[in-house]
Formats: structure tokens, C-alpha cells, sequence
């Protein structure tokens, strides 16, 4: 039996709404192969950012993240393909914009370490949770 293709909770962040940023990003995932299996646009909540973000809840740079992550409509997907939450997160690139390499997403698009364009599960654990948080019906 072959292993069920995996699947990646992605974020395309307020900032990447506002700028006009969808379709560059989103085309990037599509040229790579990736598939989407499912997609929304909406607005977090103040509850679902501190479910989203729990292990960050604690630190400092969380208050303005959550001001940031909830100041306007963003892009949930689910993305599937072949290793696909080690995929993106090559593709996204390093947290921090400015220091991100040239080619990822952040690195070519982003010059700060808050608005950052995208979030991508970073291993099957959090994949497992972000996906049942974000898209609990699939
Ligand atoms: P990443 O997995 O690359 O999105 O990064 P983290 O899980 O470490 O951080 C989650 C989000 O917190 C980042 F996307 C941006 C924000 N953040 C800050 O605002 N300041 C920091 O110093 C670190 C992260």
C-alpha cells in the first residue's frame, strides 16, 4: 500500500492579502506540483490565534503578532504532495525576511521578521494539529 500523500496547514499572512501577493505565492506552490485541497478566506480571531500560536502565547514578541495575524483577512489552505511540510517550508525560506534566502518566498518578498508573508506547518505534529484547528470538517 502506497503512504497517503501528506498534507501542509499554509497561511498566506494579512500582509500577503494586502499587497497583492496571492496568486505570485500561490503560483509558486502550483508550479512546484503542490495540490490544493482546500481553501478560504478568512479572518482570525483573537481565539483562534492564541489555539494557532500556543506555543508562542508566552513570549513577547506574541501581543503584536496577534494584533498583525488578526488586522485583516488571510488565506487557509491545505496543501498535499510528496513531503509536502518539508517542501514549503524550503520554498518559504527562514522566519526573519531580511535574513531569509534569495528565491524563497520570504526571502525575495519579505524585509521583516513579524510580516512575514506565510506560515507553513512545520512538522507532521503541528501539521496534524494546525489542520484539525483550520479545516476540522476534511
Ligand atoms: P516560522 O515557523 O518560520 O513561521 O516561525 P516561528 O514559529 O518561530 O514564529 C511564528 C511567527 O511568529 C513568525 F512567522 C513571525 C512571528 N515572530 C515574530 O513576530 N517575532 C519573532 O521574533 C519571531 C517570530
Amino acid at each position: 500500500m502506497p503512504s497517503p500523500t501528506e498534507r501542509s496547514l499554509v497561511l498566506l499572512k494579512p500582509d500577503a492579502v494586502r499587497r497583492g501577493l496571492l496568486g505570485e505565492i500561490l503560483g509558486r506552490f502550483e508550479r512546484k506540483g503542490l495540490v490544493v485541497e482546500a481553501m478560504e478566506l478568512r479572518t482570525m480571531d483573537a481565539t483562534l490565534a492564541d489555539q494557532h500560536y500556543a506555543d508562542h502565547v508566552e513570549k513577547a514578541f506574541y501581543p503584536p503578532l496577534k494584533e498583525f495575524m488578526t488586522s485583516g483577512p488571510l488565506v487557509a489552505l491545505v496543501l498535499a504532495g510528496d513531503e509536502v511540510i518539508e517542501v514549503v517550508r524550503a520554498m518559504i525560506g527562514s522566519t526573519d525576511g531580511r535574513k531569509a534566502a534569495a528565491g524563497t518566498i520570504r526571502g525575495d518578498f519579505a524585509l521583516s521578521n513579524r510580516e512575514n508573508l506565510v506560515h507553513a506547518s512545520d512538522s507532521p505534529e503541528s501539521a496534524g494539529r494546525e489542520l484539525a484547528l483550520w479545516f476540522p470538517k476534511l
